[in-house]
């Protein structure tokens, strides 16, 4: 595989400062040369350069850094459609609005190939607010909805060449939903599987389901990786951290099917912030993380899917 990583630090979408080191974090720490022990190729496009703040209308609800996100997400999306053309693309974030930027690049590309693209979102949280329905006015809780053509983006975050097919998408690893967020699910065809659904059915089984769709629809698939996905005592560097989060072989069987799949053909990996990390133990395991995800076994066998 010729992995193409994107640095895209922003951390304006989210309250805690740090997540804008994430990409030095996960690059210092070894990430290309844990993929290039693989067997993959690497290179390394840099960051997307900070851009000029958008100029949007003013919003009737308090939104922080309107201007300044809704910018990123242009930038990103160029830079990932451009990207797309052909390798494997890594987003390292930053905080998960960028993904409403690299999402909408590789949709478009998908949509102009005749290709229909699925989204796994691991996740602790939805990221389904509108710009109407959050209350935080931090704008990491908002890319999916963006993504999936919900209202009121028009005129604040750049147009949406092409929207995700909900029934495409495939929420993981939930454990804080906010109202707003809950009532725009439950009317949604977003697959959306908390803690609780892991807990009873195994994350095998839900998983493999959703690799089965995407199978047969000859799909692509993103996997938007949100490090709060993880259980905090795991993963503490991130600025949301949420407990009773995916454990270590939870997270490892997921990478591991979705490697086995064979369907993966782009990545998020955000919200690390190293400041909140305890010496560098969240950066480790998304790097490991990654590896598996790209083909890293114990025994060097692969498994028949
Ligand atoms: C909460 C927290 N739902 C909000 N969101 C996220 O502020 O809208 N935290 N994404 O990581
Ligand atoms: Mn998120
Ligand atoms: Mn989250
Ligand atoms: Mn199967």
């Amino acid at each position: 595989m010729n992995c193409k990583l994107i640095s895209v630090p922003v951390e304006q979408g989210q309250p805690v400062p740090g997540c804008a080191l994430g990409p030095e974090a996960l690059k210092g720490a070894g990430l290309a040369d844990a993929l290039r022990e693989l067997g993959h190729e690497v290179v390394d496009l840099g960051s997307v350069p900070t851009p000029q703040p958008r100029v949007v209308p003013d919003h009737p609800n308090h939104l922080k850094f309107l201007p300044q996100v809704s910018a990123w997400v242009e930038v990103t999306a160029q830079a990932a459609y451009e990207a797309s053309a052909d390798g494997f693309p890594i987003f390292l974030g930053g905080d998960h609005s960028i993904s409403a930027g690299s999402v909408s690049g590789l949709a478009r590309r998908a949509a102009e190939n005749g290709q229909p693209l699925f989204v796994l979102w691991m996740d602790a949280h939805s990221d389904f607010h509108t710009l109407d329905t959050t209350t935080s006015g931090n704008l990491h809780g908002v890319p999916l909805a963006y993504l999936c053509g919900l209202p009121g983006f028009d005129g604040y975050f750049p147009p949406l060449a092409a929207p995700l097919a909900q029934e495409r998408v495939c929420i993981l690893g939930l454990r804080s939903v906010d109202k707003a967020e809950r009532e725009a699910l439950v009317v949604s065809p977003v697959r959306a599987y908390d803690m609780s659904e892991i807990d009873r059915k195994g994350i095998g089984p839900l998983l493999e389901a959703f690799l089965d769709e995407v199978r047969a629809a000859n799909g692509l698939l993103h996997v938007s990786f949100d490090v709060d996905f993880l259980d905090p005592p795991l993963a503490p560097g991130v600025g949301t951290p949420v407990q009773g989060g995916a454990t270590f072989r939870e997270a490892h069987l997921a990478m591991e099917m979705l490697y086995e799949s064979g369907l993966v053909t782009s990545l998020d990996v955000v919200e690390l912030n190293p400041t909140l990390d305890e010496r560098g133990r969240t950066a480790g395991l998304a790097i490991e993380l990654v590896g598996s995800l790209l083909g890293k076994t114990i025994t060097g066998k692969r498994r028949a899917a």
